[in-house]
């Protein structure tokens, strides 16, 4: 995956509350292109593999909670220098801090149930979506 892509999450809160959608086309009117998607419910062991760096974390298991309590939809998006501008477009991790017109200020409910995950990095970005996704799936 080269670094015009990135891998996001609309996470459970977003997802249930049906914001997956205004999400989505919020995302494509900032420049982001949908290159591959799903819909799944994460098992717990996948939870836990997927935010395994937060192992340590005070919140590690609510977060783990939080993101197995429902469906989200992984994807990989692709912009120029897709990584930052994703993490701009979502905002910071507390809606409460988020900017003005970002996704968290926009959609998120709390630092927790927050909406939208972005990976963090170009090796993150490929890492995760390798967690989700077969090379094929985004070619
Ligand atoms: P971000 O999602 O902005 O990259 P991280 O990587 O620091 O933030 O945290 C990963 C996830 O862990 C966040 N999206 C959020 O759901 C959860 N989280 C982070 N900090 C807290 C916290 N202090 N209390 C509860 N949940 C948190």
């Amino acid at each position: 995956m080269a670094g015009n892509r990135t891998l996001t999450i609309v996470k459970p809160d977003a997802f249930g509350a049906g914001k997956a959608g205004k999400i989505i086309a919020h995302l494509e009117s900032g420049g982001f292109k949908v290159v591959a998607a799903r819909v799944m419910h994460l098992s717990t062991a996948q939870a836990q593999e997927f935010y395994a760096v937060h192992r340590e974390r005070p919140f590690y298991g609510s977060l783990v909670s939080f993101m197995t309590s429902g469906k989200c939809m992984p994807m990989v998006l692709e912009k120029a220098d897709a990584v930052a501008s994703l993490r701009q477009a979502i905002g910071s991790t507390d809606p409460a801090e988020a900017a003005e017109g970002t996704v968290r200020k926009l959609f998120a409910e709390s630092k927790e149930r927050n909406a939208i995950h972005a990976s963090d990095s170009d090796e993150n970005a490929s890492r995760e979506a390798r967690f989700f996704f077969a090379e094929a799936d985004h070619l």
